[in-house]
C-alpha cells in the first residue's frame, strides 16, 4: 500500500526503470545498471552531454540537453526518446527567438531544467546576461522557442519553476550569486503573477551544516508535488582539499508556503561512487536536473549529469525516499521560517 500519493504529473507506465537490486545500501535509490546513459561525442560537434532535463511527451520522451560544443561553449540540444534511455537528437542547437520571431540566441546556455505549467513547456536555463543569470523560454511544441526577455538580474543560476501555479502565481527557486564560481549560495523563491514580473522573493534554504552540503547548494529537479508537500532533489557541494564534490539531497517543502522547508535530509542521497561520476571533465559531481514519477506505482525516476561528462539514471520509490528523508531530517531555523526579513 503508498502512504505517499504523487500529485505532480499524471500515470506514467513506460517510465525508465528497474527494479531495486539485492544489495543496495541504507539509502533506498539505486543507479541503472547501464549507466551512462549518454555517452560522450553523442552527437557532431557536441563533446559531452550532462546536466540535462526530461519529460514524458506523445508517446515517449522529451529532453533538453546541455551540450557541451567542440569550441568549449555550452548550448542546448533537444532529443526524443521512446523509452527515456536512448536519444535521437536534432543536430543543431535549439534555435530562440523573441516575442517577435526574430532569433534571439543566448551567447550560452547551459544546465536546462524542463517544466510544463498548464499546456506550456518551459525551458530554463544559465545564460550570460552581463554576467550568469537565468534564461527562460517557452514552447508549445517544441518547434517554436520563444524567449521570455531575461527575467532576473545577474547573478543567479539554477532556476527551476515549480509545475503548478502555488496560491494564484508562478513559483521559481533559484540560486542567487556572485560572478564567479561561487562559493556561497542559498536557495530562494520567487512569485510572478505572469512570467515576466518576479517579485515577493523569499529564503528558502541556506548551504547545510553538513560537510556535503557545507559550500553550497542549489535545486535540481522541478520540485514534485506529494501529500507530504513538494519533493525538491538538490545539490549539495562540499570543499575538498582536490576542490568541489556535488552530491544530490532531498528536502520537502510545504505545500502552500514552500519557502518553508519541513524536513531536509542530513545525509545525501547519491554522492559520486561510479567510474562515471568520479572521473570525467569535472571530477566528482552529480547533478540532478529532473525527475520523472508514475502516480499510479510511485516509481520515481532521476536524471542526472555526472562527472560534467555523462548522463545517469537513477530509481526509487515515491514512500521509500520520502520515508528516508523524513527519518533523516535535521531542518535550522533558517529553514524553517517563512524566510521574509
Ligand atoms: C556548477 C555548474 C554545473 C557543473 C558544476 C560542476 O557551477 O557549472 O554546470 O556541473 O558546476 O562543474
Amino acid at each position: 500500500m503508498k502512504h505517499v500519493e504523487i500529485i505532480s504529473g499524471g500515470s506514467l507506465p513506460n517510465i525508465p526503470w528497474q527494479e531495486k537490486p539485492e544489495q543496495v545500501g541504507k539509502i533506498p535509490i539505486w543507479r541503472y545498471t547501464e549507466n551512462p546513459v549518454i555517452d560522450r561525442n553523442p552527437l557532431p560537434g557536441v563533446a559531452r552531454i550532462f546536466n540535462s532535463a526530461v519529460l514524458p511527451y506523445e508517446d515517449g520522451f522529451i529532453g533538453v540537453f546541455r551540450g557541451e560544443q567542440i569550441n568549449g561553449i555550452p548550448y542546448i540540444y533537444l532529443g526524443r526518446s521512446k523509452d527515456g534511455i536512448h536519444w535521437d537528437y536534432e543536430p543543431d542547437k535549439i534555435r530562440f527567438v523573441d516575442e517577435n520571431g526574430k532569433d534571439f540566441a543566448p551567447v550560452y546556455a547551459y544546465d536546462p531544467r524542463l517544466v510544463e505549467i498548464e499546456g506550456v513547456y518551459y525551458i530554463i536555463w544559465c545564460g550570460d546576461f552581463y554576467g550568469a543569470s537565468i534564461g527562460m523560454a517557452k514552447t508549445t511544441d517544441f518547434k517554436t522557442f520563444t524567449r521570455i526577455e531575461n527575467p532576473f538580474i545577474p547573478f543567479n543560476r539554477n532556476a527551476v519553476l515549480f509545475p503548478r501555479k502555488i496560491n494564484g502565481n508562478f513559483a521559481l527557486l533559484s540560486r542567487p550569486s556572485d560572478s564567479g564560481h561561487t562559493p556561497f549560495g542559498d536557495v530562494f523563491l520567487s512569485e510572478s503573477p505572469d512570467m515576466t514580473y518576479w517579485g515577493k522573493h523569499r529564503h528558502v534554504m541556506g548551504k547545510g551544516s553538513e560537510w556535503w552540503e557545507s559550500v553550497k547548494v542549489g535545486s535540481g529537479a522541478a520540485p514534485i508535488e506529494t501529500s507530504e508537500g513538494w519533493l525538491l532533489f538538490y545539490h549539495g557541494v562540499s570543499g575538498t582539499c582536490n576542490g568541489f564534490v556535488y552530491s544530490m539531497g532531498g528536502a520537502i517543502l510545504d505545500i502552500d508556503n514552500p519557502s518553508i522547508v519541513k524536513y531536509r535530509c542530513e545525509t545525501f542521497l547519491l554522492t559520486p561512487e561510479e567510474w562515471y561520476e568520479e572521473r570525467g571533465f569535472v571530477p566528482n559531481v552529480i547533478f540532478p536536473c529532473a525527475a520523472l514519477t508514475d502516480k499510479d506505482t510511485g516509481r520515481v525516476a532521476v536524471y542526472y549529469g555526472a562527472a560534467d561528462s555523462y548522463v545517469g539514471l537513477a530509481f526509487t520509490y515515491m514512500d521509500e525516499i520520502v520515508d528516508y528523508i523524513k527519518n533523516n531530517s535535521v531542518v535550522t531555523e533558517a529553514d524553517t521560517e517563512i524566510g521574509i526579513r
